[in-house]
């Protein structure tokens, strides 16, 4: 055992017998009580069931929760049971009309709870912040766009900024990244730079691809997945068929994480009968590792060195060396630095005996096809990168990309916001072809590079921006350093939310400020030319196309694709070639214009959107195509061992780990349990009960929290009760939106400014 875990400790591959824990399997019918329980606080319309019936089916809705792959041979149900929550929560039949925002000011709003304004109904009717009376009041769509276009049409392009939140479909993201273009910004921050950004940036630069490099059928091939923080039982069930599947075959789980994640443990099929009826379960993983956060550098660096022991013990059977040889760079330097790495360092910065990893690193080396899964346990750090660059050097040691039942898995978090960035929302000129928007359009692109989510925010506290419009999102709650951000926004002279649903951002209105009610992918969406069907891209690189079938919840509601034209229309100048009115009577023109300007991805988009699963739109890497500078895959030498930016190095600095429950998808909160933990409370901190001896804390004690990153801005939280939990040590773990407040926005991931909400260095104060 490393030195610094604290006496007494249990083994981090058994939980901790003093700590809650759900003790059944996920899914099961623990999954059917948490959708039953969401239902009477979402009152969902009787067209639900239908709609669940042929969620994530070739002509049903795609479900608007997670962007994991919809399988071409769906299951009975393909749908789990948070797909089903944010299904219903959509379907929501209470609104949230001008008579509701008549009786209550936004100052008063502004003390709700976020679930209480979410629950308040689907919003209904365009709406104007008026100032005098506090409230938002109804006004007219004319006036609506007539306001937009003079405001945006009186700034510089530079200070305008559209967000877009991974929600809406191709068809209004595309026109969404054209207006932009066309007004003269790439100002496009996406909530794919609070998340994944750390893997478009750095993935792209390692093996030449921004996004993932597996299928769905990769699983089936596969003798071992190695799973590095991606909580699947919450935040993307489906994915659990996939793993019970292959556990069942015989592949080897092996999982790094802080926590214990039911999902990762324990799982039961809710559509299967042997399953339910018989009370049968799989065990998921077969290996649990409770590294620290920030941890993994270490692990795969220890595992790394197994790696390269087994191959001096037996040369030319461990390594993959005419992969190597043929198809990469910078092996020799990486190897220098790993086998430079210090096992003690290792074992202290990962928490885990080198037993452990040794463990591990033979699962690894015995398994001849190998899968790499990751989420924000890796992104969200400040040496993310690093977390990266190493995950795909283990995998590259081996020839484990490219080859059948191999690769890295990425699990992207919105249902569209691979795609998004896909068809040009993003920051950069590399996000849409300059030559594209020139031949199609006759438009100059703009030749200065976009602000994205942290450089907007530095804008913003800076006074450089003046509009700022969001297609979905909550970004005010999203963001790190929130109480700042949300001041800063109301300072905007216009700001514009296109939603669903009420929520704080919507709170912090501009000088003009609108709220916009769009249709949700549930909604059937009727346009002049008929009926529409929107897209989006899973992240297995597939585009599926939805079509909603409820009742839009109002006459007046829009759908997201034709408030997007409506805005351009009114802002830009006349070009004949921007067919805006077009455009939105039929979308099929829209991925028409999609296809022509990514040619590569997107050829035939019409005919091919309603194949099963979603057409592939490839990936070069998966061919061993390396579109890096060099043409080759690159190796990465590890220049220190952990991802956190200030590893803790004091007794009283602690690292704090922002969770997302099982009962909220972002910051909208379904309800307050967390039932796969064991957990019933959202102000916690969880702490492990060797800790709490330590710091001499009780269960339930409140207290505070403080950042302790020197930027010059206090970072607090308070009023959180102790709660033991199973947890490294030096470890604290907590709720996203609520400790938002404590991360700084200068905590960022080195090369994609992804927020490190994964790591954040704090303090605990007793009240
Ligand atoms: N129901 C539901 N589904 C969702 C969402 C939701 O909120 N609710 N959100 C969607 C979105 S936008 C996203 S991005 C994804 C997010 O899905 P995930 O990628 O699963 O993100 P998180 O829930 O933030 O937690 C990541 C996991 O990382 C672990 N972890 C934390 N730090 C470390 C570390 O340093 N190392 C390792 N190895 N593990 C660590 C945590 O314990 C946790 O289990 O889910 C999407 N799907
Ligand atoms: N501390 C901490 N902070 C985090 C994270 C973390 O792990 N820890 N995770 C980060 C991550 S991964 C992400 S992706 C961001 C999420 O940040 P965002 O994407 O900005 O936030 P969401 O909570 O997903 O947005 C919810 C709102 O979207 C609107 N909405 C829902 N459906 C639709 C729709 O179909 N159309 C439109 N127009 N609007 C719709 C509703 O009004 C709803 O209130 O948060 C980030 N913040
Ligand atoms: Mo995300």
């Amino acid at each position: 055992m490393p030195d610094d875990r604290p006496d007494g400790a249990y083994a981090p591959d058994q939980q901790n017998p003093d700590t809650p824990v759900y003790d059944r399997p996920t899914g099961g019918w623990g999954s059917l009580e948490g959708i039953t329980r969401t239902i009477p606080a979402a009152r969902p319309s009787a067209v639900a069931a239908k709609i669940l019936k042929d969620l994530n089916k070739p002509g049903g809705v795609m479900c608007s929760s997670c962007a994991w792959a919809k399988p071409a041979k769906p299951n009975t149900f393909e749908f789990c049971e948070n797909g089903a929550k944010a299904t219903l929560w959509e379907l929501d039949r209470r609104r949230a009309d001008a008579a509701f925002f008549a009786d209550h000011p936004v100052s008063e709003l502004r003390s709700w709870h976020d679930h209480d304004l979410e629950t308040t109904g689907r919003l209904t009717e365009p709406l104007r912040y008026d100032p005098e009376t506090d409230r938002y009041v109804a006004v007219e769509w004319d006036e609506v766009f007539a306001t937009i276009g003079q405001e945006l049409r009186a700034m510089d392009p530079q200070e305008a900024v559209f967000y877009a939140s991974g929600h809406a479909g191709l068809e209004a993201s595309y026109l969404y990244a054209l207006f932009a273009r066309a007004m003269g910004h790439q100002n496009l921050p996406q909530s794919s730079n609070m998340c994944h950004e750390t893997t478009s940036v750095n993935l792209l630069n390692y093996i030449g691809t921004p996004v993932g490099t597996c299928t769905l059928e990769d699983f089936d091939h596969c003798d071992a997945i190695f799973f590095f923080g991606q909580n699947t039982g919450s935040n993307s069930p489906r994915f659990l068929h996939n793993l019970q599947d292959a556990a069942e075959r015989g592949c080897r789980i092996v999982t790094f994480n802080p926590l214990r994640e039911r999902g990762l443990i324990e799982f039961a099929n809710p559509a299967s009968v042997k399953d339910m009826a018989l009370g049968n379960s799989t065990e998921i993983s077969e290996k649990y590792y409770q590294v620290r956060p920030g941890g993994d550098v270490a692990v795969l660096a220890g595992m790394m060195k197994c790696v390269l022991e087994a191959e001096d013990a037996a040369p030319g059977t461990v390594l993959d060396r005419d992969f190597i040889d043929t198809q990469t760079d910078g092996f020799d330097d990486t190897v220098a630095a790993v086998r430079a790495a210090d096992w003690a360092e290792i074992e202290h910065h990962s928490g885990l005996p080198r037993a452990m990893i040794e463990e591990a690193a033979g699962i690894y080396m015995s398994s001849e096809r190998a899968i790499g899964i990751y989420g924000m346990g890796l992104t969200q750090h400040v040496n993310g990168w690093l977390n990266l660059g190493m995950l795909c050097n283990l995998f590259l040691m081996r020839g484990n990309v490219g080859r059948k039942g191999t690769g890295i898995s990425p699990v992207r978090g919105h249902s569209n916001v691979q795609g998004q960035r896909t068809v040009g929302v993003g920051e950069k000129s590399a996000h849409m072809p300059g030559d594209k928007l020139a031949e199609l359009f006759g438009i100059t692109p703009p030749d200065q590079e976009g602000l994205n989510a942290v450089h907007a925010c530095e804008a913003m506290l800076e006074g450089r921006v003046k509009a700022m419009i969001s297609l979905g999102g909550n970004l005010v709650r999203a963001l790190p350093d929130r109480e700042r951000m949300e001041r800063a926004w109301s300072d905007l002279p216009l700001t514009v939310n296109i939603a669903t649903k009420l929520n704080r951002s919507h709170l912090a209105p501009g000088k003009t400020a609108f709220l916009l009610p769009c249709l949700g992918r549930t909604d059937e969406d009727v346009q002049e030319g008929g009926p529409q069907a929107v897209s989006m891209e899973d992240t297995m690189s597939h585009i599926v196309a939805s079509i909603g079938h409820a009742q839009p919840p109002g006459p007046q509601v829009m759908s997201e694709t034709a408030i997007v034209a409506r805005m351009a229309e009114v802002t830009l100048d006349p070009n004949p070639r921007l067919k805006w009115r077009e455009w939105t009577a039929n979308y099929d023109l829209i991925r028409e214009l999609i296809a022509q300007t990514f040619p590569d991805d997107f050829s035939g988009f019409n005919e091919r959107l309603f194949e099963p699963g979603g057409f592939y739109r490839g990936n070069p890497a998966r061919e061993w195509n390396w579109k890096t500078d060099t043409g080759r895959a690159h190796f990465t030498a590890p220049t220190t061992l952990s991802a956190l930016g200030l590893p803790p190095e004091g007794e009283d600095v602690m690292t704090l780990v922002t969770l997302r429950s099982n009962d909220q998808f972002n910051t909208t909160i379904y309800g307050f349990s967390d039932r796969l933990r064991g957990l019933s409370d959202r102000e916690v901190v969880l702490i492990s009960p060797q800790e709490m001896e330590r710091l001499e804390l009780a269960e339930g004690q409140e207290v505070s929290l403080v950042c302790a990153v020197e930027d010059g801005i206090e970072h607090t939280a308070a009023g959180l009760k102790v709660t033991a939990y199973d947890l490294p040590p030096g470890t604290l773990a907590g709720y996203y939106p609520e400790l938002n407040g404590l991360v700084p926005l200068s905590y960022h991931e080195k090369n994609s400014q992804t927020p490190a909400y994964k790591g954040v260095p704090v303090r605990i104060l007793a009240a």
